[in-house]
């Protein structure tokens, strides 16, 4: 091998191993650059013949314009590389669904409600609001339970480690009924000495508590009360108002109805209501649907009205329990959870 192959090679194993444009170039000096061995090469040439020149120079050309057309072949191979790394990089796939930000919406068992609140809207009826931490008196005494009845028990009521400016202990509301307390009194108040005093029509939806964890029964769940007092309101009026708002809640004229004799501190008499699809997959099935009962009338004089005067219906029922079956939910647990996947089927 020449002085000459010898250059060639290195030059060529250089250029090769240049990982970048920028050292591509500087192998380049060492070969082609004003001390580069090409260049040595031709400073070398002085001492020569002038017939020694002319092969001499030609050989030393030839060396030249080969390492140039290696030069270019990596020149050529590092751009293409970088130009596929950059696209590589910034690949866009546009055939990818675009993004959007979620809508949000409501929860189902929050559905329910607002179906609950625009029925009895429609009936006349307001909405209460009251507190989630109560009284003893407004969750029980109020409610005709006796000093030692079990519902007060701490087996079945949760009990806050606190007591109120009174003195008295606080609990979880295990019932929206202190809100329909509130607001009766509050309405017989505001109403005093009026002839004949306006009805009370209202229902009282909201978060409850109790002392219960399993498949059907969840710690905290949603109550909805309803309440009508007046002069001459009777069961009729409840076995009316409480059908006709299941026929409307569940978009079905052929739900039946039937009240069973059962008992409540706070209603006399009182009947479990039922309630039956005239179609569908549950049709011809009783379901266990609500409480009801005429208000008892040692509730009516908490509420600071005469009970000889005033009278009328209380009832309540599950907003969980009637958004499981309005939406074909199997299990409670799912409405607590939280988990998008099965909230977001209901926006
Ligand atoms: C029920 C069943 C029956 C009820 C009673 C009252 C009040 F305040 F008038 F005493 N509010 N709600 C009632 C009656 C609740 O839930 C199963």
């Amino acid at each position: 091998m020449t002085d000459l192959d010898s250059i060639l090679s290195q030059a060529q194993t250089a250029f090769e191993a240049a990982p970048t444009s920028a050292e591509l170039e500087n192998a380049k000096a060492r070969f082609l650059g004003k001390t580069g061995q090409v260049t040595e090469l031709l400073k070398g040439m002085a001492a020569l013949s002038v017939e020694e020149k002319k092969a001499r120079g030609a050989q030393i050309n030839q060396l030249k314009s080969a390492i140039e057309s290696a030069l270019q072949a990596r020149r050529d191979a590092l751009a293409r590389a970088e130009l596929e790394s950059q696209l590589r990089s910034e690949a866009l796939d546009v055939t990818l669904p675009g993004r959007q930000r979620g809508a949000g919406g409501l929860h189902p068992v929050s559905l329910a409600i607002e179906r609950i609140e625009a029925i009895f809207g429609s009936m006349g009826f307001d909405v209460a609001e009251g507190p989630e931490i109560e009284t003893d008196w407004m969750s029980f005494t109020a409610l005709n339970n006796p000093e030692n009845h079990p519902a007060r028990s701490m087996q079945d009521t949760f009990y806050v480690d606190m007591k109120d400016a009174q003195g008295r202990w606080l609990n979880l509301r295990p019932h929206t009924s202190p809100m329909q307390v509130r607001y009766a009194r509050a309405h017989a108040q505001k109403h005093a000495g009026q002839e004949p005093m306006p009805e009370i029509r209202v229902i009282a939806p909201g978060r409850t508590y109790r002392v219960d964890s399993d498949a059907t029964h969840s710690p905290m769940f949603h109550q909805c009360e309803g309440l009508w007092i007046g002069e001459h309101i009777s069961f009729k009026d409840l076995k009316v108002v409480f059908t006709d708002f299941l026929r409307r809640f569940f978009e079905d004229d052929s739900i039946q109805t039937r009240f069973r004799p059962s008992y409540f501190p706070f209603t006399e008499p009182s009947a479990e209501i039922d309630m039956m699809f005239g179609s569908g997959p549950l049709q011809g099935r009783w379901l266990e649907l609500a409480g009801s009962g005429q208000v008892h009338p040692n509730v009516v004089r908490n509420y600071g009205l005469d009970p000889e005067r005033y009278i009328g219906f209380a009832f309540g029922m599950g907003p969980d329990r009637l958004a499981m079956l309005r939406y074909g939910v199997s299990d409670l647990r799912l409405f607590f959870e939280g988990d998008l996947r099965f909230l977001s089927q209901f926006r």
